[in-house]
């Protein structure tokens, strides 16, 4: 899988060569290209934002860094590109999400900062690739940086070969889809600490009375946390 990202603060994205998503990189499973959007200026300044056309608060990116940014995105590869535009004002990212756009070939993640970016740019790139405008929750962040390292890492570790036990997706692909639980509490050595027992279930051995434990944790812990997913 290809992924180009577009930010003025291509630094953010330093944490991908780390970990999973790091080794997913460094053996060629995933090509990485982070791109300064200052690149596509032209001014001394390097501007990339301006004041808004109806007044308020607050700057918005200015179309033409971005048109040049997607012009030259898509001469540097012949893979179709899914643009991710990252903000609060996008659908909602979910697993579902996650496992579509890793049948992506390339995904292109453009980072607004301030108010967004022109809506223009979105319009333009609607009408000549596929655009998904994505939002983590309901909640401002002051860019979409962090988003995508989140939506990569979700993407990412859902690719053929990335994960080294899948066992560990296919737990969760029961959740996905089908009755949608929170994961149930987990437990590991030593069998008593600070004072505090593991629940004496998960030490019998009896995988059918474990796994019925396990669900029912699961149940009790998403009726208090999430009744929206149980529909309560
Ligand atoms: Cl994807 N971007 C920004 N800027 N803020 C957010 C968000 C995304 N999701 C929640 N808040």
């Amino acid at each position: 899988m290809r992924l180009d990202v577009v930010s003025i603060f291509p630094d953010y994205f330093a944490p991908l060569h780390l970990s999973l998503v790091g080794k997913a990189i460094a053996s060629g499973r995933v090509d990485l290209a982070v791109h300064d959007l200052r690149s596509w200026t032209h001014d001394r300044h390097h501007t990339t934002d301006d004041t808004p056309y109806g007044g308020g608060a607050g700057m918005v990116m200015k179309p033409e860094p971005w048109g040049e940014a997607l012009d030259a995105l898509e001469q540097a590869s012949d893979l179709p590109m899914t643009i991710v535009v990252p903000t609060p004002a996008g659908q909602p990212f979910t697993q579902a999400l996650a496992y579509e756009l890793a049948t992506r070939p390339r995904l292109v993640f453009a980072c607004g900062r301030y108010e967004g970016i022109d809506q223009r740019v979105i319009d333009y790139a609607t009408d000549t690739y596929e655009v998904i405008e994505v939002s983590l929750g309901d909640y401002v962040l002051n860019g979409g940086e962090v988003a995508v390292l989140a939506i990569t890492e979700a993407v990412v570790r859902l690719l053929p070969g990335v994960i080294g036990n899948p066992d560990s997706l296919l737990e969760e692909s029961h959740s996905e889809g089908n009755e949608q639980l929170l994961e149930y509490p987990n437990y590991t050595k030593p069998p008593i600490w600070r004072g505090r027992e593991v629940p004496e279930v998960l030490l019998s051995g009896n995988h059918a009375v474990i796994a019925r434990w396990r669900q029912e944790q699961a149940t009790a812990r998403t009726r208090a946390r999430r009744p929206d997913l149980l529909g309560e």
